[in-house]
Order: structure tokens, then sequence, then C-alpha cells
């Protein structure tokens, strides 16, 4: 497996001889390597899920825009992902029936899969936040949409119902609390999309995909450093972004966690969160701020349809390292939107507070 990895790495423009690749990251789409050279230095080489992302092309290009456009706004190399070059010039790859691309590995960074304390959750907003900001007069009609109806609520219940519908596993006889759990918020579900297409809420470049684990923080000051997971950048509301980050990180529990009883949303994590957007994207409107609760239970419980619908499919979507994870996965979700219902009214009353700081 290394000899062919090695071939594929020969064809990018590394500073040697590549001397060891191997996996890396515990993401759920694409396959992550490390890889070092002879000459010690570090990259990140990604074979791209092309299920997932049908136009690989498009992909790779709205990446090339976007790190190019940040570059022009900051000075620092390392806060910005830089791709390597093929030795053909090229962003990316089409070799052993599949595609690859290398981007240089940002060191001296720290990537956390729970927040340790308080303050990472509050960087991260800072790094979702700027990099929101930091894209406002990004050309958004350059950007192809790398997976249509990405966070469609609406449309991604249309998918779980059509699943449902053909049971392929014979799985829904087993997890009929969870489809009504998911059914009882179809319509509230709905919410954000209507408010989009109305034009009540702006069109913005998001990243789509806001999970702790996709900002880097500065190893030494545990500042958020680099936003990482491109593939995913197209245009969408600030409210995915937020409800996203709230979903993975204010999360007292791993996503597939299945003691259910150690999954809450926690109200302080949220106001840490809410605090750092609010502060680093100035540009929310009144509307968008007066949604960012209704965003948090929106991506919460969408991802959580996405989890069940994959399960009752039989997990094509979704790497599984277990049997049963996705639906695991399901039900933490269902647990923190379950939460969110109870503590709606402090996470209503944090924002109003944050908002005026
Ligand atoms: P996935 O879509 O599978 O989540 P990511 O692009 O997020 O893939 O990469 C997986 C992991 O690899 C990240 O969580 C991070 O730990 C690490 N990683 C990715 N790119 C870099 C990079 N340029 N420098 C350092 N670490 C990186
Ligand atoms: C996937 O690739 P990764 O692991 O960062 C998924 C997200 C989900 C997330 C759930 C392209 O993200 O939408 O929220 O898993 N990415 C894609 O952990 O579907
Ligand atoms: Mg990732």
């Amino acid at each position: 497996m290394n000899e062919a990895l090695f071939e594929i790495l020969r064809s990018f423009r590394l500073d040697a001889e590549p001397v060891s690749c191997e996996p890396y990251g515990c993401g759920h789409i694409n396959a992550t390597y490390l890889a070092v050279t002879a000459g010690g230095r570090r990259y990140i080489l990604q074979k791209i899920n092309h299920h997932t992302f049908r136009d690989v092309a498009g992909l790779m290009e709205n990446i090339t825009a976007v790190t190019e456009f940040l570059r022009t706004k900051t000075d620092d190399p390392r806060s910005v992902l830089t791709l390597v070059r093929t030795c053909d010039g090229a962003s990316y790859l089409h070799a052993q029936e599949a595609y690859w691309r290398v981007y240089d590995f940002v060191e001296d960074t720290i990537c956390l899969q729970q927040p340790e304390t308080d303050k990472d959750f509050y960087q991260s907003a800072v790094g979702f936040g700027t990099f929101q900001q930091l894209l406002t007069d990004f050309p958004a009609e350059r950007l192809h949409e790398t997976i249509p109806n990405f966070h469609n609520t609406p449309d991604r219940y249309r998918v779980f119902l059509e699943t449902l519908e053909r049971d392929p596993m014979h799985r829904a006889a087993q997890v009929q609390p969870e489809i009504e759990f998911a059914l009882a918020r179809q319509a509230e579900m709905a919410a954000l999309q209507t408010a989009l297409t109305a034009g009540e809420l702006p069109l913005r470049v998001t990243h789509n995909d806001t999970k702790l684990n996709n900002v880097l923080l500065d190893a030494k000051t545990r500042r958020a450093l680099c936003v990482i997971d491109l593939d995913t950048v197209m245009p969408g509301s600030s409210l995915y972004d937020f409800g996203d980050s709230i979903r993975f990180g204010a999360a007292t529990a791993a996503e597939d966690e299945r003691d259910l009883a150690k999954m809450e949303m926690s109200l302080e994590r949220f106001r840490m969160f809410t605090r750092g957007y609010v502060r680093s994207c100035p540009g929310l409107t009144q509307k968008e701020l007066e949604l960012l609760p209704l965003g948090a239970k929106t991506m919460t419980m969408e991802c959580g349809v996405r989890f069940l619908t994959d399960y009752l499919d039989g997990d094509h979507y979704f790497a599984i390292h277990r049997e049963g994870q996705n639906l695991d996965r399901a039900r933490t979700q269902f647990k923190l939107v379950a939460d969110m219902e109870k503590k709606w009214n402090d996470m209503q009353k944090i924002v109003a507070e944050e908002k005026e700081n």
C-alpha cells in the first residue's frame, strides 16, 4: 500500500523524496495521510472522496480561489492552507482511479476533537467568525456548489423519508422512537431555509463543516490559526456555520457516545462560542443574531437525520468503525436537540446579552 502512496506523492512538487506516509486524523469522508520527506518536511496527502464530491475539478477550483483570496488578507503564511502543485502544475492528481491533493502541513498546531477549555472553543469561534468576515467581499458567484442542497434541511428530510419508505436494511422497525423524534420536528426545522429563500437572511460564503477539528490552533499561543477542510465552502447561511459549531463543540460527549446520559449542550460553551463569533463577525444582521439558537438546533437535528438516514440505508456515506455507529451518532444528536429544547430560554438570553457586548 505504501509504495502506491509514494508513487502518488512523487507526482507532487515536494522538497525531497517521501520516506513515510501514514493514515492521519479522524474525518468521516476523505482519507487523510501524513507524509514525511527525506528533507524532514511534512505534508498532508488526501484522497478526495469523489462519491461524495462528484465535481472534483470544481471543488479544487473553489479551494484554490478561496485560499488565494484569503492569502491577500494576511501576512502569516501559516494562517491559510497552502496547496502543493503536482509536477504538471495542477492543483490535484487523478491517478489509481482516485483523486489526490497535497497541502503543506501546518506545523506547531493543535487540532482538538473536543475543547479542553472554554477558551479553546472561544478561539474556534474566532477562527470561523474571522473566516466568514474575511470572505464577505469574496465573489460568491465564482464558487461551485460542491454538494447541492448540503444544508437544505427540508431536502435532508425528503431523503430521510424516501429511505424510510424503502427501508433497504429492514432496520426501521428497531428505531421507531428515533424516527418519531425526527418527524415531530420536521416542520419547525424548515424555518431557516424558508428565511434564506425569502431573502430575510443574507446569502454568504460559508464553510459549512465547522467542527472544532476543522480549525487549527497555534500550539504556542493556543489562538485560532488556520481554518481547514475547505471542501464544503459554498454560498450558504452564517447560521449553518454557527449551528454546526455548537452541535459539535458545545456537546459534552463525543458524537458517537453510547451513554446518552453524558450528552448535553453546555450553556457555558454556547456562551463562549456566541461571544467569539459575534465579536469576530460584526457584520451579522439582527435577523441572523435573533436566529442563532435556531441555527444550533437546526444543524444538530439535520445532522442527526443524516446519521439516521445513513443507518437505515446501510452506512454508505459516513465511515463506520463498528456496527450501529451511525445510529449511536443519530441518538447523540437527538439527545442534544432535546437538551437544547430544555435550555431554549437560556440560549436566547445568552445571545441577547452577548450581542450587546
Ligand atoms: P476530513 O474531511 O476527513 O475531516 P480534514 O481536511 O479535516 O479531512 O483533515 C483531517 C485531519 O487532518 C484534520 O482534522 C487535521 O488534524 C489534519 N490536517 C488536515 N490538513 C492539515 C494541515 N494542512 N496541517 C496540519 N494538519 C492538517
Ligand atoms: C462529515 O468530513 P468531516 O468528518 O469533517 C460531514 C459533515 C458532518 C460531519 C459529522 C462532506 O464531516 O457534514 O457534519 O461529518 N461532511 C460531509 O461529523 O458530508
Ligand atoms: Mg475535517
